[in-house]
């Protein structure tokens, strides 16, 4: 008797002995009253409407969703809030891992729920779905705001790409909006092509600095730093206020080399402590002073308007390249292209044309 007799596959069922159905009956149902109970997208919107945090998140995991069913409710449930949405203020902040980021939003929000503000913060970070570690620790470091009343943390989608992520965050915006959130804070990694996505959907943005030693503006992006209506220099506490304090003339020197912004304003820079919660307030005064002065020139309502024809143009170029790359035909004719262009067989141009036309065909 071989020993494979004796030893049968662990997987073998065997025979006359019925398997156990593998999902109860009782489960069924319950998953099927469940969906039965889903609220309509109707629902969803007197609820989100009323400031329900419950219906809110509902309605973002539809918007992060990549059935087609949840699409067209994400599609409704927005379309829904949007008279209600655009009557907040957006900020945008930045900075390398470690600045503090989490740190001061959790300060920051603070400090706004304390004058009466209401607070969402969303974030856009392409890498979360890969890492996870940043919502974990964001979990302990916005301990009270986690618990706040007034506030709303939801932690960036995850996907494949900046664009798919960035898209779902600026529809959440409009849906915390019309939760009643007035003031809607969008933190991003400054580490790489994010913080654009970011700029095109707030009104405001703030770079989080550290005061290094030596030059203060290597490692910071030319183009971040163009980007920046405030820059704020972090730990300005203990032994580093003084080096804080000669970081800050040395980005003033080097904001005034940049061209005058179309907005008009001339960005500041400030120090904070997060973490001792010091020159919060003064960063909020210089941010309504950047709203006060928009408002009046008419920039912060045409930005706004730009953004939603930039996010229209985005939007359609991103499903138009998802479209093309994930046919099937396509992705076999693709590999093929592939290689005979590494292989010098055919130009990219003349590749590129084939598989266009096939596409269109
Ligand atoms: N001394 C001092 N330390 C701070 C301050 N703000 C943040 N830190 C510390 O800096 C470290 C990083 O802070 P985080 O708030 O996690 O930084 P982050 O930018 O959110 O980091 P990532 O999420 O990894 O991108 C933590 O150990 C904080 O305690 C501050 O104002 N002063
Ligand atoms: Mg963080």
């Amino acid at each position: 008797m071989s020993l494979k007799k004796i030893h049968p596959s662990a997987l073998k069922e065997n025979d006359g002995i019925e398997q156990p159905e593998t999902i109860s009956s009782t489960s069924v149902q319950q998953i099927q009253k469940l969906r039965r109970t889903q609220p309509s997208a109707d629902d969803l919107i007197a609820s989100i409407t009323k400031g329900d945090k419950t219906a809110l998140s509902r309605a973002i995991t539809l918007i992060e969703s990549t059935n087609p069913e949840h699409i067209e409710k994400a599609n409704k449930v927005i379309q829904g809030c949007l008279p209600y949405a655009n009557k907040s203020v957006r900020i945008g902040i930045t900075g390398v891992p470690g600045v503090g980021k989490s740190t001061f939003i959790e300060a920051f929000g603070k400090y706004l729920t304390s004058i009466g503000k209401k607070v969402a913060v969303l974030a856009v970070d392409p890498s979360s779905s890969i890492s996870h570690g940043s919502i974990l620790g964001d979990k302990t470091r916005m301990e009270e705001l986690v618990k706040d009343e007034n506030a709303y943390i939801r932690p960036s989608a995850s996907g494949e790409s900046l664009g798919g992520v960035a898209r779902k965050t600026r529809e959440s915006i409009v849906l915390c909006e019309a939760c009643g959130f007035d003031t809607i804070l969008i933190e991003t990694v400054g580490v790489g092509q994010s913080e654009t996505a970011v700029h095109s959907m707030v009104d405001f943005f703030l770079l989080l600095n550290l005061a290094g030693a030596g030059d203060e503006l290597q490692g910071i992006k030319r183009g971040i730093m163009e980007m920046a209506d405030l820059v704020v220099i972090n730990k300005a506490d203990g032994d580093n206020v003084t080096k804080a304090k000669l970081a800050k003339t040395e980005y003033n020197r080097a904001l005034h080399l940049f061209p005058m912004k179309n907005s008009g304003w001339n960005p500041k820079v400030t120090t904070c402590s997060a973490i001792e919660k010091l020159g919060i307030d003064n960063v909020w005064e210089t941010i309504q002073e950047y709203f006060s002065m928009t408002k009046a020139n008419g920039y912060f309502d045409t930005k706004r308007a730009n953004q939603n024809q930039y996010w229209l143009l985005e939007t359609i170029n991103d499903q138009l390249k998802n479209h093309f790359y994930n046919n099937p035909q396509i992705e076999n004719l693709l590999e093929l292209n592939k290689k005979a262009v590494q292989n010098n067989e055919i130009s990219p141009f003349a590749a590129a044309q084939e598989l266009l036309k096939r596409y269109f065909k």
